[in-house]
């Protein structure tokens, strides 16, 4: 597998909670590499923007809400494989549906407030972290 890169965010309930580091250290744990990374605060059109793909979703509006309600950690990751072993990595989507040592299953609290995001594709992968991060920004 080609090394390749994915993008994550630390959600508001992770950051809110202190799990920041210990997520980071996981993250680096997995031989992750950070191309780059920033706390910032996202605004509700970024959430709009960022989760346009989910907009006709009953949990929308809920989403939109959670994701501006505080800072997250947002970054783009590089390793072999990285979108699938990410995903891996953070577990499944409903914590408690999360396999044992994910960081789903670690510090996420349910279905919406589920700690971490992971890009689902290679194409998303790009797509999210251009929406986070100029070029000058990835090292
Ligand atoms: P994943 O983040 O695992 O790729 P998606 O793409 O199905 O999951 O959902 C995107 C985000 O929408 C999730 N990370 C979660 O925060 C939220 N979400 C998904 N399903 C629900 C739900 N049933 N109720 C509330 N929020 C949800």
């Amino acid at each position: 597998m080609a090394t390749n890169r994915t993008f994550t965010m630390i959600k508001p309930d992770a950051v809110e909670n202190g799990h920041t580091g210990a997520i980071l250290e996981k993250i680096n744990a997995a031989g992750f590499r950070i191309v780059a990374m920033k706390k910032t605060h996202m605004t509700k059109r970024d959430a709009e923007t960022f989760y346009a793909i989910h907009k006709e979703r009953p949990f929308f509006g809920e989403l939109v809400e959670f994701m501006t309600g505080g800072p997250i950690v947002a970054a783009i990751l590089e390793k072999e494989n990285a979108v699938e072993d990410f995903r891996t990595l953070i577990g499944a989507t409903n914590p408690a549906e999360a396999a044992e040592g994910t960081i789903r299953k670690l510090y996420a609290t349910s279905i919406g407030e589920n700690a971490v995001h992971g890009s689902d594709s290679n194409e998303n992968a790009e797509i999210e972290g251009n929406f986070h991060f100029a070029g000058r920004e990835m090292f």
